[in-house]
Order: C-alpha cells, then structure tokens, then sequence
C-alpha cells in the first residue's frame, strides 16, 4: 500500500523503456519499492493516429530537426495529465532548476512531465495547456528523459521518510547559499597527505567553524553568483544583530 503523501509521478516519453533507470536504483529506487513515490511512463507514440504511427514533422518555414505534433502531445496531456499537480515541460527554454523550485515540487501530490526531443514540441500544444517549462542548466541534451531523470531524483531525495535526518542537514547548507566544505575520513594520512588538523580535534564549535570558512570560501571562488546573493543576507543578518 502507497501511504498517502506518496508521490504520483507520470512520464510521457518516445522512449519509456529509459525509465525507472537510474531511479529504480539507490535511494529512489528504494522509496519506490516502499511506495514513497509511483511511477506511471507514458508513451508519447501510442496516441499517433495515422497508419505510420508518426509523432513528428518538418517546422513550418523550415530549418533542422522536426517537431512534435500539437495533435499527438495533446492527446497524451489530455490522457495523462490528473488535472492536480504540475505539468512540466522539460526545455532548455524553461526556467533553470534549483533547489527552491526541487522543493517546490517535492510539495506536490503529483508530478506530470512531459519529455520532448530538442527540436521541440509545437508552441500551440504548450500554449493550450498550463505547462510549467522547466530546464536543467545551459546546455543541450538530446533529449528530455535524462533532464527528467535528474529532476525527479531531486525531488525524491526531499520526500518524507526517503532520507535521514543525516543527510537532510546537507540541503540547509545549500539552502544557505554555499558550496559544501570539503570532506575526509580515514585513513588520516594518505599517500602523505594529512587531514585538517581541526577535523581531529573533537571540538564540534570549531569544526563547524571551520567548515563554515570552507564553505564560504569556496563558494567566493568559484560561485560568484550564489557568493553575492550570500553576502547581501550575511550582511544584512549582522546590521539586524
Ligand atoms: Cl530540460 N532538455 C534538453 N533537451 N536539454 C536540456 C535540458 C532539457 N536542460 C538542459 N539541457
């Protein structure tokens, strides 16, 4: 039995056999098995009508690649789509995925995506339907299922009862704004490298001090971007005391 707060996840796809994949392994393929989430895929080419069963065509004023029929996605929306829950549409167009909008989704009852090829689904089906276009980074895939993969691992990995309490401590540091510190354990020398003098300490204020100034300073370095978004609230955190 699914206990009530699991997930409802629905994948419309020309490719079905890519999922579970990676997420019927680890720790989402263990909330799976647990009922923490459920997982429908959908295929996108079982609604083509015609005798060809085609799901695509050239663009109109023509150009590379072909795009998905508004006639075939539309009825794989209308098929699947439980009218609760977002219905994202995984797009290099979209808004780029973070871990605000992860848990956003992990929030929700239910989960609608819709994986197209690059080239792209019709704007007319998008626009008939209140699809929330979603993309994960500035890069291009071949295809959806892969950016859906990574969504949807994110999201279950914030589902109640998927991860423990250790590892949850990990999220609010990036919450926070900052890169993670960096991490050893034993042996505590390596091939002559030795371990932060302060992680042997047992002193936990320190260590966390430590790992603060870590985290800070890697983040200075190379996330300029998240860096002056932290800055602006650690400045503002000092001038309220
Ligand atoms: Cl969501 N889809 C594709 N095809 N490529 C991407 C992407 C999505 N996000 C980044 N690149």
């Amino acid at each position: 039995m699914e206990s009530p707060s699991s997930l409802a996840v629905r994948v419309m796809t020309l490719f079905p056999e890519m999922f579970p994949g990676s997420l019927g392994t680890s720790l989402a393929g263990k909330a799976l098995k647990d009922g923490k989430w459920s997982l429908e895929t959908v295929d996108i080419r079982s609604f083509a009508r015609d005798k060809h069963r085609s799901v695509d065509d050239t663009p109109f004023g023509g150009g590379a690649g072909m795009v998905m029929r508004p006639d075939v996605v539309n009825d794989a929306i209308d098929a699947t789509w439980p009218r609760t829950g977002p219905l994202i549409y995984l797009t290099p167009r979209g808004k780029v995925l973070d871990q605000a909008m992860v848990r956003r989704f992990a929030a929700e009852p239910a989960l609608t995506v819709l994986c197209g090829r690059y080239e792209g689904v019709d704007q007319r089906v998008l626009d008939a339907w209140p699809v929330e276009e979603v993309s994960i980074g500035d890069f291009v895939l071949s295809g959806g299922e892969v950016a859906a993969t990574v969504l949807l691992d994110a999201v279950i990995r914030l589902l109640p009862g998927v991860m423990g309490n250790a590892e949850s401590g990990n999220d609010e540091s990036f919450e926070r704004g900052l890169l993670e510190y960096p991490l050893y354990t034993r042996p505590a020398e390596w091939q002559g490298r030795t371990v932060p003098e302060v992680l042997l300490s047992g002193h936990h204020a320190k260590v966390a001090q430590w790992r603060l100034a870590q985290a800070e300073e890697i983040t200075r370095q190379r996330r300029p971007d998240l860096w002056s978004g932290y800055a602006a609230v650690k400045k503002n955190d000092l001038k309220k005391g």
